[in-house]
């Protein structure tokens, strides 16, 4: 393996000499991304290479573990972002070259990294590369060439396809597609140099340039993958620019193609959804650290896990670790139950194999990863144990006094609780400090998100076990404190209390519903309610009555609706009635009826109530409970909130989620409307000392 001899040419670039090859080595670490000191270091660099007659070849690479991870996303909207030299100065260098320039990959070439690559002569790739154009999930499109580039190199269909589904290709793939010149299996470098003699010997003169690639334009096909965009996409606006540039790519000259792209690609990164999709990017990467939680504290290896329960919610958590490929021990207490659940699990898998994301070999794999007994020391032995039943505190606790006596030591016992109290579970058990809350959302092998409750008990080393054990099962998980209903479920409460609040001031489930959705959320909350089921939160409401406060205003019309054993979809019946076999809503006037009862009973007379009223109170419900979460400590930064609604309560991502959008409507303009509300309709919009120092700018409110 070559050892070069790095001099520095920018902050964050390195110039090397190898015989007559020199290495631009970009060092810009953890991802060398193409901030402003990068481009200088290549331009300056190629510059140097040029002009020394010594040098016959140039090869640019990454320190570390990848070539680049594309443009530096933190630099965007700041003036580093167009600091010059741009990419597209740094690529004209490069097709300038009378030297061949190769681009050698390693780890990954995204974004701008990608597109680097694509303005040198020749790329090579080491086998465990991965390049892509994933923009579009940042709400942004390629803007140093990729757009122009890409399409001339592999064809417009395939390259209009790999950007706009941000996809992520390997190394032996984008060889077959024509993007790479070569794969390789030894050290990037030492096959750079190899790749570099056999140019010079071949003694090229001229060397590849894409631009000059010629590229017959084919609206149709553009037209259609543009049918085929999900209009309702968290990227769809990145995703319709993007397809714009690469069909426009076949119009005009290359540089017009270039401007085209860049002007769009500016248009985009100022728009609030690529701030909030590049908020959520950094929020997802935050999520993942525990504040307290030093390198010495050690993860434990999880390779066996016991789930009890095989009803909707244990299925989908086994399937997800058989997915993951960690064997699975399924209990139930009976063989019906049992065998109901393990025909759920086929039944799943042979549906996703339908749609030929699996195939039947890897069905039967998976399936027969998970073993199944009815007796509950088949357990005994696992590394982790997740149980989901029955949602009730004694049927909990009773449970875990077992698992306390069958487990091994050093067992992780997890709830999946949805709401109740971790410590109390714990508290039954010698264990606390092995007890944490594992709550996955259903389906439970496909939703990402993951709210990781730690107990007042829970140790450190299971919380980054199961921390880092969710990123094994590829769920997003975030770490909350224990109180009624953790983070996501806390903040339903207010939303749906302001969602019945409405109507009985006038606003039908439907309007509700539709306002919302329009807003952007993926369901509205009356909607989301009868798929959830009415009776489990009807449970709740009843539970928690006897300490709810009699000053505080409380609506009848969710309780009244569940006396008529309404409970949503699974009944038929909920706020909505239901076709048999269907799952679509239809308005019931019999809770119309209800509506107009509660409301005559509560003195309230009814109004015509403004789509833009339900989207405020609802969205300021959300936000002020996130305040008070955050005042308690409940999460550990206001963008994990973000990340527990965008992934786990269909919050609009280009809006960022609860509190992100909170700071676009201001935080000052939120205090004033929660204020108005407080005055308006009572105690229950209390106001956290968070917010208000928030509407203040006091820097403590900093999380
Ligand atoms: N810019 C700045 N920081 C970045 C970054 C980037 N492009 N990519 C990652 N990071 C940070 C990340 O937040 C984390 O920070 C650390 O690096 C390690 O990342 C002109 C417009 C590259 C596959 O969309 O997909 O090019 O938390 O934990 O799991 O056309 O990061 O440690 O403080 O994710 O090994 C296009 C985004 C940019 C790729 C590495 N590029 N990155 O995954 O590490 S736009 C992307 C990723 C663009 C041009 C346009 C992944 C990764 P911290 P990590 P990883």
């Amino acid at each position: 393996m070559v050892h070069l001899a790095h001099q520095s040419i920018s902050d964050s670039v390195s110039y090397s000499q190898f015989e007559n090859i020199a290495f631009l080595t970009i060092q810009n670490p953890p991802v060398n991304g193409l901030g402003d000191t990068v481009r200088e270091g290549l331009y300056s660099g190629l510059e140097r290479a040029q002009n020394d007659s010594e040098i016959q070849a140039i090869v640019i690479c990454g320190e570390g573990k990848m070539f680049s991870g594309g443009a530096d996303i933190r630099q965007f909207n700041t003036p580093k972002a167009n600091a010059k030299p741009m990419l597209r100065d740094v690529i004209k260098k490069i097709s300038q070259s009378v030297k061949p320039v190769i681009a050698a990959i390693h780890g990954a070439a995204l974004g701008g990294g990608l597109e680097l690559a694509l303005g040198c002569h020749y790329r090579i790739a080491s086998s465990d590369a991965k390049l892509g154009l994933p923009e579009v999930n940042l709400g942004l499109l390629p803007g140093g060439g990729g757009t122009q580039r890409l399409p001339r190199l592999i064809g417009v269909e395939p390259a209009a396809r790999m950007i706009v589904n941000a996809a992520m290709i390997n190394s032996q793939k984008t060889l077959e597609l024509g993007l790479i010149d070569q794969v390789v299996s030894i050290d990037i470098l030492d096959a750079a140099i190899d790749f570099a003699k056999k140019r010079l010997v071949q003694g090229d003169q001229k060397h590849p340039v894409i631009e000059h690639l010629p590229l017959s334009p084919s609206e149709a096909q553009i037209e259609t993958i543009r049918n085929e965009l999900n209009p309702k996409a968290r990227n769809a606006r990145a995703q319709r620019a993007a397809l714009d540039c690469v069909a426009h790519a076949g119009t005009g000259d290359f540089e017009q193609g270039l401007d085209y792209e860049r002007a769009r690609f500016e248009e985009l990164v100022k728009g609030i959804e690529s701030h909030s999709l590049r908020h959520i990017f950094f929020a997802e990467k935050q999520a993942l650290k525990v504040k307290d939680l030093t390198d010495e504290v050690k993860a434990f290896s999880i390779t066996t896990v016991g789930v009890i329960g095989a009803g909707t919610m244990g299925t989908g958590i086994a399937m997800a670790y058989a997915n993951a490929g960690i064997p699975v021990t399924l209990f139930e207490v009976n063989q019906t139950a049992l065998d109901r659940g393990l025909a759920t699990i086929r039944k799943n898998y042979e549906a996703t194999g339908a749609k030929g994301k699996i195939s039947p070999e890897e069905i039967e794999r998976r399936i027969a990863s998970i073993s199944s007994s009815t007796n509950l020391a088949s357990i005994a032995q696992a590394d982790l144990v997740i149980e989901a039943v029955f949602e009730d505190m004694e049927v909990k606790k009773k449970l875990f006094l077992e698992l306390d006596h069958i487990c091994k030591s050093g067992a992780i016992l997890a709830s999946n609780t949805s709401r109740l109290d971790v410590n109390e579970i714990a508290s039954v058990t010698s264990r606390p400090q092995d007890v944490i809350g594992l709550h996955f959302f259903s389906p439970a092998n496909v939703m990402r998100l993951l709210e990781v409750v730690r107990g007042s008990k829970t140790s450190l080393e299971v919380i980054a076990t199961c921390m880092s054990m969710a990123q094994k099962i590829g769920k997003t998980p975030v770490l909350v404190g224990v109180c009624e209903g953790f983070v996501g479920n806390r903040m339903l409460t207010p939303y749906w209390r302001e969602a019945w609040f409405l109507l009985e001031e006038g606003a039908t489930p439907n309007q509700i519903d539709h306002a919302l959705t329009d807003f952007g959320m993926a369901m509205g909350p009356l909607r989301m309610a009868d798929l959830a089921g009415l009776d489990i939160n009807w449970v709740t409401r009843k539970r928690l009555a006897p300490t709810r406060r009699p000053d505080l205003r409380y609506s009848k019309v969710a309780d009244r609706i569940c006396e008529a054993g309404r409970f949503g979809q699974k009944t038929g019946a909920g706020f909505y009635k239901y076709s048999p076999g269907s799952r679509l809503p239809e308005p019931d006037p019999v809770v119309d009826e209800m509506i107009k009862e509660c409301a005559l009973e509560a003195g309230i007379t009814r109004r015509s109530i403004t789509d833009a009223e339900i989207v405020e109170r609802c969205m300021l419900a959300l936000i002020n409970e996130a305040c008070w979460i955050l005042q308690e400590g409940i999460a550990q930064r206001s963008s994990d909130v973000d990340v527990v609604y965008v992934n786990g309560y269909g919050f609009p991502a280009w809006r960022g989620g609860p509190l992100f959008y909170a700071e676009t409507l201001g935080w000052k303009n939120v205090y004033e409307k929660l204020l108005k509300l407080r005055v308006a309709q009572g105690d229950h919009w209390a106001i956290s000392p968070y917010l208000i120092a928030k509407a203040e700018g006091i820097a403590s409110a900093s999380t």
